[in-house]
């Protein structure tokens, strides 16, 4: 298929967007076969099937690499009790907070999980979504991190969508291991983590470094396992305080540092050095009113690839626009929304280890998103509008 009279923001290259102000794209099955200005077309390409697109923005398909879609229940109800004034402690007491994630999670069977995490991806994909990252990690017991890790390979069969699943055990202490978080890492989550690598569930290793959560210490046995697994890591590191966890993660050389509102300058030269991919996470910034931004001036000085992502998860970061996320991105920690753009396809696709996809050049994916805008800062402009046109997904309209 010729793809022709399109506005192409390929995000290829060192000029700003990569634009090709009058362009042609030719599909070939699930590929890109040739892109590049009308006038440069060449003549065997003149008598293929023709799509005039009138003009319109081509981007490469949005990527949301930071999600956790599949989880039982919701927490609405702990966010009327904060906004009618209960502290964290009162939610706590009341069952709130993850773990009561986790018991709607655990009490969730396999159809229910992908029954209720279709809707949020549907409402991705309706946006130009084509890879999505998805975690476990409201499980917290064997059992039940499999069967969220099985729910997201469901849903890659169920629509035209690319699935990369990450392993979270390391997300909580469930309540049976309260005060032996030790135990729960020894017991549950490296055993969780080894089963699901056997049934083939597991695209990379995740963890949550935090004082509320585990310590580099506890992450680091989980990585040494990952690492003899030869799976890819990435970690939740310096969301609310600086424990290490960015340097533990550059140390293994993750494809991904996520959050990171509290890293430093000494951070950010380490993830430079490990290559690793900074993944902010605008709207657990805004739903936990932070009030430290993460350091984008250290990560533009170092060359770090910024990503964006959801982290559409039903505590922190109840969002499901990655459009609204590249707003946020740009409102809230003043990225331009030519970064905000580049962070949502071709620096995404990084965050996953995927270099298949994120950039529109000959041999990659055909995973496009066609716009009903003029200029790409359209995209991160708008709150609450969707603009999108089309989708293509392996090549297919
Ligand atoms: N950081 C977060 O903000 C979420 N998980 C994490 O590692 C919180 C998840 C939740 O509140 O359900
Ligand atoms: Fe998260």
């Amino acid at each position: 298929m010729l793809l022709t009279n399109a506005n192409l923001a390929t995000m290829d290259g060192e000029n700003p967007y990569g634009l090709i102000p009058d362009g042609n794209i030719v599909l070939r099955n699930d590929r890109i076969e040739w892109v590049g200005p009308n006038d440069g077309l060449p003549g065997i390409y003149s008598s293929e099937q023709r799509e005039d697109l009138d003009g319109r923005l081509v981007t490469p398909a949005l990527i949301d690499c930071h999600t956790h879609i599949v989880h039982g229940g919701n927490r609405a109800i702990e966010f009327e009790m904060r906004l009618n004034g209960a502290s964290y402690e009162e939610v706590a007491r009341a069952g709130g907070g993850i773990v009561s994630t986790v018991t709607a999670t655990r009490e969730a069977d396999l159809d229910s999980l992908i029954a209720s995490a279709l809707p949020r991806l549907d409402t991705l994909i309706s946006e130009g979504v084509t890879t999505i990252e998805i975690k476990s990690g409201y499980g917290l017991d064997v059992e039940t991190e499999l069967r969220m890790l099985r729910a997201a390979r469901a849903l890659e069969k169920l629509r035209p969508v690319r699935v990369r699943t990450s392993f979270l055990g390391a997300h909580a202490v469930p309540k049976e291991y309260q005060g032996r978080p030790d135990d729960y890492i020894n017991d549950v989550c490296i055993q969780a983590l080894r089963t699901a690598h056997e049934e083939r569930l597991v695209d990379a290793v995740d963890g949550f470094c935090e004082g509320i959560a585990f310590t580099p210490q506890q992450i680091e046995r989980v990585f040494e396992v990952a690492k003899s697994l030869g799976i890819p890591i990435k970690l939740h590191a310096e969301q609310l305080s600086n424990i290490g966890g960015v340097q533990l993660a550059a140390k293994y050389g993750a494809m991904s540092v996520d959050h990171i509102e509290y890293a430093n300058e000494a951070d950010v030269m380490a993830l430079a050095e490990s290559g690793g991919t900074a993944v902010l996470l605008p709207g657990a910034f805004y739903t936990l009113h932070e009030t430290q931004h993460p350091p984008l001036e250290h990560l533009r000085k170092y060359n770090v690839p910024i990503a964006l992502a959801t982290d559409a998860n039903p505590g922190s970061s109840p969002l499901t626009s990655l459009l609204l996320t590249m707003n946020m991105a740009c409102t809230l920690f003043r990225m331009t929304p030519l970064e905000a753009l580049t962070s949502a396809t071709r620096n995404a696709a990084s965050a996953l280890g995927l270099n298949d996809c994120g950039i529109i050049r000959a041999g990659l994916r055909a995973d496009l998103a066609i716009w009903n805008v003029e200029h790409p800062a359209e995209l991160a402009y708008r709150m609450g509008f969707n603009p999108l046109h089309r989708r293509i997904f392996g090549g297919e309209l």
